[in-house]
């Protein structure tokens, strides 16, 4: 019998696929999120509280922008190193993983790859060391699903830019110093802006009464003639190609990150499932918690091996954005359905906080939507499938 299936089930061994420096860099970011997130998350998810000195600590400890070069304070580490950065801190809580995969793949990212030198060196090393914290700003509340219908604007105005329109459930947008926005030139070119908290015509309301993700702050982005200067402007990449390519970054870690909420949820139903007793033995002894037990460890291990495949192909350059999305949309619904089982093999009290999984269970239902819906995803799967698009009446 494998001893090692409490924490973090390793069931395939997939240890033997990770470098030394792989191991260190997850046991540190699992050594951080049992002191600075697991004693905690409890408490502030019951008080829908962002805990803002996490910024700092995530950066300290290099959970921001890993991949990014040490040039700009990045880590200059592999995606296989960055994805699992994202599974430890989503073991914690996915909230928690949505303010550092925000900060790396959705506001490092684009400056990294589409800014100006100058732009890099104005904001990577803050971004990464957590001096500063980024949200990206692509839905709207009338196109969410299709970015590309966006109606925030911006005009040339000869020695700026003026920035008009309104983002909706944006991550960590109340607290940002700087947001990374999409916006629409006056052909209808969509392009990337950086926009600092303090611009005047600028404002960040706060999104209340979230059931999920309640230990990440969400709100708006309200542009009222925002002047922008020119030099805020990215100028590597235009198009809806640009804030696309960030997302493939962003969902391939999402993959990752479910795989260790879900790990949670299984290392909390098997130890409960050995301490209950009813019926005169552990609950663990009965045939249907056994099932559902079993179930919970192929799916994980099966999202094990997707997650290191695709992080190798990241590494090659030779992930495309199907595989992405199959991965994400097979990993954040199989850690639905496994926080849901756990919940259900804790009887009455996997509804308390006591325990991960109604938490998790809960902030996934937002993993589930956001960064492309699981129904895009299988939209975005059916496409490359059969080379007909299927997002709209007029595809063809
Ligand atoms: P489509 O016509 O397919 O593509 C438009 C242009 O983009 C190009 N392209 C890509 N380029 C680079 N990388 C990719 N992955 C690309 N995918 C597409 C494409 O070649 C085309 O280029 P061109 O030159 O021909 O113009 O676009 P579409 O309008 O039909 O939309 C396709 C669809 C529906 C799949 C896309 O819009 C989509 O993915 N929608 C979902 C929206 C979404 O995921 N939003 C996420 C918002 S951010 C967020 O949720 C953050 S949560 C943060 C957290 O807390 O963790
Ligand atoms: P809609 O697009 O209106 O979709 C509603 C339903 O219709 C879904 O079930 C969808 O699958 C379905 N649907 C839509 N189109 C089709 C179609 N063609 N065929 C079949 N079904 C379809 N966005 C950001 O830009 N930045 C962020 O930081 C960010 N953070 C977020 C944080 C949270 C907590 C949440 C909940 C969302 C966040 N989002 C963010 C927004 C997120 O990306 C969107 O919610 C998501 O893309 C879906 O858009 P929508 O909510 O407008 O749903």
């Amino acid at each position: 019998m494998k001893t090692d299936l409490f924490e973090s089930p390793d069931f395939y061994n997939i240890d033997d696929l990770l470098t030394e420096e792989h191991k260190l860099i997850r046991s540190s970011i699992r050594d951080f999120v049992k002191k600075e997130i697991s004693p905690n998350i409890e408490d502030w998810c019951q008080r829908a509280y962002f805990h803002e000195p996490i910024v700092k600590k995530f950066g300290e400890v290099g959970a921001f922008g890993s991949f990014v070069s040490p040039e700009y304070g990045g880590g200059g580490l592999d995606y296989i190193s960055y994805g699992l950065i994202m599974q430890e801190i989503e073991r914690g809580d996915s909230g928690m993983r949505s303010t550092a995969s925000v900060q790396g793949s959705l506001v490092m990212y684009p400056i990294y790859k589409f800014g100006s030198e100058e732009q890099k060196k104005k904001y990577l090393p803050k971004l990464a060391s957590g001096d500063m914290l980024g949200c990206f700003g692509l839905t709207e509340p009338d196109h969410g699903s299709n970015p590309s219908g966006m109606v925030t604007n911006f005009k040339d105005m000869g020695d700026h830019y003026l920035l008009n329109g309104a983002k909706m459930w944006i991550s960590n947008s109340p607290k940002a110093d700087i947001a990374v926005v999409w916006a629409k030139n006056e052909e209808g070119r969509i392009h990337g802006l950086i926009v600092e908290r303090g611009m005047e015509g600028f404002s960040t309301p706060e999104t209340h009464g979230k059931w999920s993700l309640r230990a990440s702050v969400t709100g708006e982005l309200v542009f009222d003639n925002v002047k922008v200067p020119k030099e805020n402007l990215l100028p590597g990449k235009s198009g809806l190609g640009a804030p696309l390519m960030c997302l493939d970054s962003a969902r391939y870690g999402i993959a990752w990150g479910a795989t260790g909420a879900a790990m949670d949820s299984y290392d909390a139903a098997r130890r409960y499932s050995l301490e209950r007793i009813q019926f005169g033995k552990p609950i663990g002894g009965f045939q249907l918690i056994q099932k559902k037990l079993a179930e919970m460890l192929t799916e994980i291990t099966k999202a094990q091996l997707l997650n290191w495949k695709l992080g190798k192909m990241m590494d090659e350059g030779k992930a495309t954005t199907a595989m992405i999305s199959l991965a994400k949309r097979n990993n954040v619904a199989m850690a639905l359905d496994i926080s849901r089982e756990a919940r259900q093999i804790h009887g009455g009290m996997g509804i308390t906080g006591e325990y991960p999984m109604m938490r998790h269970m809960a902030n996934l239902e937002s993993v589930l939507t956001y960064e492309g819906t699981h129904d895009i995803h299988l939209l975005i799967l059916g496409q490359e499938i059969t080379g007909i698009p299927a997002f709209n009446l007029s595809s063809t």
